[in-house]
This record gives C-alpha cells, sequence and structure tokens, in this order.
C-alpha cells in the first residue's frame, strides 16, 4: 500500500479503508474493534465518553521513521523535499482522513506538527496562523475536535539548554511566543485542554547549571502561561507532562509527586493538572496506575498518554498499548477517581521503524482502542464486583474508631498517645494483607 501522491494531491492516501466499525471479538477482521463499540454503556457512561481517545499528529503524521542509526523510512508523500507550507497542507488533510477513519473523537498536535519552523520567528508565526485555517476548517468538516495542543520548545537548536530554564532570556522570550500562540490557537479550536512537557528543562550535568534559579524561571513561566489563559479565557484545564529522564538526563518534571512539590512551591496547585503517560512513569521507577492514584490522590488528574515502554529497554521507546494488566489497572485507578473529567486518552505512540505502509497506523491504533476497551471492561467488573474495594475498606476500618477518629481530627499529641500505648498495654498483631488472594481475583474479571 505504500504510494508516491504528491503532495499536492487531494485524492485519499487509505482508499483501501473504509471507517472502522465494531463488529464484536469474534470478528476475524483484523481492521475491526472487538470491544470498543462506542455507545455501549458502562457503568452508566458510553465507551466513548470513557475513552475521550485522541490520535497525536507528531508520531503518526510528522515522524519520518527515522531513527539515531538511519532516516526516515516511512516515505510518506509530504516527508520529501518540496514547499513546507504545501507539505504542511497536504499532511492535514491526510491526518484528518485518518482521524474520521479510525473514528477519533479528538487529535493533539505540537504547534510545529501543524505548521513548518520559517525562516524567522514571523514566519513560523505565520505559517502557524495559516495552518490554524486549515485545521479549524477540517474540523468543522469532520467533527473531530482537539484534545490538546502544546509548543514544541525542545526541536530548534536555541532550545538547546532549555526554554524556561534557558541561561537566555531571550530564548525565555521565544518560548513565551510559541506558548502564546499554541494556547491561542487551543482556545480558538475548543480545545479542552493545553499541555506543557519540559521538553529540555533539565540538565546534563550540574557542573554547569544553577538548578535553583532555573526552578525559579519555570515557576515564573508556568505562572505566565496561566495568566494568559485567563486573560484570553481559555476554558480547558492547563497540565504538565511529567518525565524523568531524556533528552535531558534529569528533567525538573520528574515524575507526579515531583511536578505536585514544583506547583505549591509556586501557588499552582489549583491551576494546573498533570497529564501523565505511561511509559514516563515505568521510566520514573513507578507504575502508570501509582502515578494515576498520586495524581487523583492530589486533585491533579488531567488526562493521560497512553503508550508504553519495553521492559527490556530503558528508553522511551513509545510503543502503543497491549498489556490489559497494565491498562486495566490503570482504569480501576481512574475510576475510582471518578474519570478524567476534561481529559482523555492520546495515542502518544508511533509505529515500529520497520512497520512503513500507511495501513500500520490503523492495526496499531485498532489495537490500542480495543485494549483500552477491553481494559475498561475489566475495571468496571472490578468495581461491580466490589470485592477489592470492600478489602480495602475492611481495612481501615478501625481508623473510624474512637482512636482514628481522634487522632486524624488533630484532638491528641504525640505524649498523650504514647501515654495511651503504655496505660493500654496496646500489643497489636500482624494482619494479612491478601495480596496473593486479591492478584488471583483480578484474574476472574478477564
Ligand atoms: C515526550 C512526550 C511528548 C509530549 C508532548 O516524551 O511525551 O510527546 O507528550 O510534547
Ligand atoms: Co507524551
Amino acid at each position: 500500500m505504500t504510494r508516491t501522491l504528491e503532495p499536492s494531491s487531494t485524492d485519499p492516501f487509505f482508499p483501501e479503508i473504509e471507517s472502522v466499525r465494531f463488529a464484536g471479538p469474534d470478528t476475524d477482521d483484523p481492521l475491526a474493534y472487538r470491544y470498543y463499540d462506542a455507545d455501549r454503556i458502562v457503568l452508566g457512561r458510553s465507551m466513548r465518553d470513557h475513552l475521550r481517545f485522541a490520535v497525536c499528529y507528531w508520531h503518526s503524521f510528522c515522524w519520518p521513521g527515522d531513527d539515531v542509526f538511519g532516516e526516515g523510512v516511512f516515505a510518506r508523500p509530504w516527508h520529501g523535499a518540496g514547499d513546507p507550507l504545501a507539505q504542511a497542507e497536504r499532511k492535514l488533510e491526510v491526518a484528518f482522513e485518518f482521524f474520521s477513519k479510525i473514528g477519533a473523537p479528538f487529535y493533539t498536535f505540537h504547534d510545529r506538527d501543524l505548521a513548518p519552523e520559517g525562516a524567522s520567528l514571523a514566519e513560523g508565526h505565520e505559517n502557524l496562523a495559516h495552518m490554524l485555517d486549515r485545521a479549524e476548517a477540517a474540523m468543522d468538516r469532520t467533527g473531530v475536535g482537539l484534545l490538546w495542543s502544546t509548543a514544541n520548545l525542545f526541536g530548534h537548536p536555541r532550545y538547546a539548554a532549555g526554554a524556561a530554564t534557558n541561561p537566555d532570556p531571550d530564548v525565555f522570550a521565544c518560548a513565551a511566543l510559541q506558548v502564546r500562540d499554541a494556547l491561542e490557537a487551543a482556545h480558538r479550536l475548543g480545545g479542552a485542554n493545553y499541555v506543557l512537557w519540559g521538553g529540555r528543562e533539565g540538565y546534563d550535568t550540574l557542573l554547569n547549571t544553577d538548578l535553583a534559579r532555573e526552578n525559579r524561571q519555570l515557576g515564573r513561566f508556568m505562572n505566565l502561561v496561566v495568566e494568559h489563559k485567563h486573560k484570553i479565557g481559555f476554558e480547558g484545564a492547563i497540565l504538565i507532562e511529567p518525565k524523568p529522564m531524556e533528552p535531558t538526563k534529569h528533567q525538573y518534571d520528574f515524575d507526579a509527586a515531583a511536578v505536585h512539590a514544583f506547583l505549591q512551591e509556586h501557588g499552582l496547585e489549583n491551576e494546573i493538572r498533570l497529564n501523565i503517560e505511561v511509559n514516563h512513569a515505568t521510566l520514573a521507577g513507578h507504575s502508570f496506575q501509582h502515578e494515576i492514584a498520586y495524581a487523583a490522590a492530589h486533585g491533579l488528574l488531567g488526562s493521560l498518554d497512553i503508550n508504553r515502554g519495553d521492559p527490556q529497554l530503558g528508553w522511551d521507546t513509545d510503543q502503543f498499548p497491549n498489556s490489559l494488566e497494565e491498562v486495566s489497572l490503570a482504569w480501576y485507578a481512574l475510576l475510582q477517581a471518578g474519570g478524567l473529567g476534561s481529559g482523555g486518552f492520546n495515542f502518544d505512540a508511533k509505529l515500529r521503524r520497520q512497520s512503513v505502509e500507511p495501513v500500520d497506523l490503523f492495526h496499531a491504533h485498532v489495537g490500542g482502542v480495543d485494549i483500552l476497551a477491553r481494559g475498561l471492561l475489566v475495571a468496571a467488573a472490578m468495581i461491580e464486583d466490589g470485592a477489592i474495594a470492600e478489602h480495602v475498606e475492611q481495612r481501615y476500618a478501625a481508623w473510624g474508631g474512637d482512636l482514628g477518629r481522634s487522632i486524624l481530627a488533630g484532638d491528641t499529641d504525640l505524649a498523650a498517645l504514647a501515654d495511651l500505648a503504655l496505660d493500654r498495654k496496646l500489643d497489636p498483631k500482624p494482619v494479612s494483607g491478601r495480596q496473593e488472594a486479591l492478584e488471583n481475583r483480578i484474574n476472574r474479571y478477564r
């Protein structure tokens, strides 16, 4: 199915593919949904509303399939030499053809995915304005919405030493231009959220880095973004995407807890929430479920980037999800927290480099959507059964008694508790946590 259309062609890029439909678990059609039945009601909401999935523009339509050892292999017509704006226009048409055929309610983009950089800041700004007109028309035509936009503050050489954390305030101002434009783009296109991933906000060595100063700069930048959001009346959520490493040795937004502390320090804990990505959690030494549960426990849950890493590789492989266990446990944490609100599941995932045919984009997303739908069903069964929640409830039941309540209410102090322990000759015994039994129970829900 590899073809060589000119960038200017308006022919369908995926002519062999009709819209992807739900055909049920027994179908043999590899390009049909087996579990994702958009209108099926699960725990009182449609699967469509639970998933709110998004296709990311960058991996699926911008990345040419290169890696550090080799050049691009995908040979999409808009990747070769030619007028960058004409190529961006063709890429946009193909992207919306794909979003429509896969049935995606949302997409996500960086400013530079949509529009070429140009020879100057002014040209880049104009290119984006031009492409936003096209994007708006395509969204009106197809009904595809924007889950979030973001600014690429890591690709251009000026950002080699960071954007907001750069030693040069001129770079900070260039970043402000890009974020203003990308945030206003989200506002104009009715985006549900705006994301900030600190692409190069970190350090490679402390020998050349003033860590405290860079923290102040980053805090100032985030406050400027929030002020601008309110100034223009953007109602979507502002989200930070934690990641511990890559491209820098140490990224400041290491994990949910590090970003939580940063937000509190800069007075932003009620303004910014989190976009949690599966493999960023793994790279930080956590499970995806942990990062979701941490964010939810602190009122910071925003949206999810739903890709995965590889157990043998220590870098960000950005693979499509396919582990039912990982996805189900994430859903369980999510459903217990009441869902994602304005967030959704963004496939920040890319094909393997050998998956050179356009149809591979369909296989990847169909599988990703279906594993999410299946995970939702497992987690819904866990919730409906209630046995696991009941176990947790029982485990902490004593905290509902007089002693537990008085400790948490602040009615006692350390010395009084010490005396109480002695007076009552307390001798608590270990209680089984039942981990194996609970793990066995999970396997019943599949
Ligand atoms: C990088 C990453 C980004 C963000 C958006 O690892 O996940 O694609 O999601 O900038
Ligand atoms: Co991401």
